[in-house]
C-alpha cells in the first residue's frame, strides 16, 4: 500500500533535516519502506483538505490506505510496530524504546522548542535579555540530565531504537544554537545518528526537494 507524507513546498531551513518530515522519513528508510511526499504550501496547510488530516494545520502528515496519522511520535511508533528495526523484540526493552520516545517529544524537546521560541519568535520582545539566559538555563539542565544517563554508550539503551530515532531527530534542532556542543557526549551521539545510512537517505531525499539536486545514494 502506498505511504505517502506530507512536507513543506519551502522550507525555511532549505531541506537540512530540521523540519519534522525527517523523522518520518528517516523511519521509512530505516525499515526499508518506499514513500511518497506531497508538498504543501504554507496557505494550503490552513485549509479545510488539510485541516481534514491534520487539525493544527501542520506537517507531516501520513496516508497508508484509510489510514491518516498525524504526530511524529505516533507515525514513527506506527512504523516501527510494522516493520522490523525500529523496536527491541524482547518486551521490557520495547517498552523502553517507548518510554525514549515519549521522553524526546515530551521531556527534551519542550525545553529546546522553548529557546527557539525566545529567540526567534520572541526575538524583538523587549524581555528576551531576561527571558533568554532562564530558558537557556532550563535546557543545559535537562540536557546535562540526559547527558547523565547515556554516558559514553552509543544509544540510549543497548542497542538502535525508535527511541533514538526522536532523541536524536530532537537534539538537531539545538545544532544552530551551538549549545549540543557543550555536551561532547550529546554531540557524539547526534553525530552518530546522522552517520547511519538510512539518515543520509532520508537527508539527500529531503535536500533534493528544495535544491532540485537528485539524492546520490
Ligand atoms: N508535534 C508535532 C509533530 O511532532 O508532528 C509538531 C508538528 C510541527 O511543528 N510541524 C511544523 C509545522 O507544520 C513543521 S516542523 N509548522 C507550520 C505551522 O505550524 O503552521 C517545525 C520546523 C519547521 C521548520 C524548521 N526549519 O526549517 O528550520 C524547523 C522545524
Amino acid at each position: 500500500m502506498t505511504i505517502t507524507i506530507t512536507a513543506f513546498e519551502r522550507s525555511p531551513d532549505g531541506g537540512k533535516g530540521l523540519a519534522r518530515d525527517m523523522r518520518v522519513r528517516w523511519a521509512l528508510e530505516e525499515v526499508g519502506v518506499p514513500y511518497e511526499v506531497r508538498l504543501v504550501s504554507f496557505r494550503a496547510l490552513k485549509e479545510p483538505a488539510h485541516r481534514a488530516l491534520h487539525p493544527f494545520g501542520q506537517i507531516p502528515t501520513y496516508e497508508e490506505g484509510e489510514l491518516v496519522l498525524f504526530e511524529t511520535g505516533a507515525i514513527v511508533f506506527h512504523i516501527a510496530e510494522r516493520h522490523a528495526g525500529l523496536l527491541p523484540g524482547d518486551a521490557n526493552a520495547r517498552a523502553r524504546a517507548l518510554m525514549w520516545m515519549f521522553a524526546a517529544v515530551n521531556t527534551v524537546e519542550p525545553p529546546i522548542l522553548d529557546l527557539v521560541t525566545a529567540k526567534l519568535v520572541e526575538g524583538d520582545k523587549p524581555w528576551r535579555a531576561e527571558r533568554l539566559p532562564l530558558v537557556e538555563g532550563r535546557l543545559r539542565d535537562r540536557l546535562g540530565e540526559l547527558s547523565s544517563r547515556l554516558g559514553y554508550a552509543d544509544w540510549l539503551d543497548g542497542a538502535f531504537s525508535a527511541g533514538d530515532l526522536m532523541m536524536v531527530s530532537v537534539l538537531l534542532r539545538l545544532r544552530p544554537s551551538g549549545l549540543l556542543n557543550e555536551f561532547s557526549n550529546l554531540a557524539a551521539y547526534v553525530a552518530h545518528g546522522e552517520a547511519r545510512p538510512a539518515y543520509k537517505r532520508a537527508f539527500d531525499a529531503q535536500l533534493a526537494l528544495y535544491t532540485g539536486k537528485p539524492p546520490t545514494g
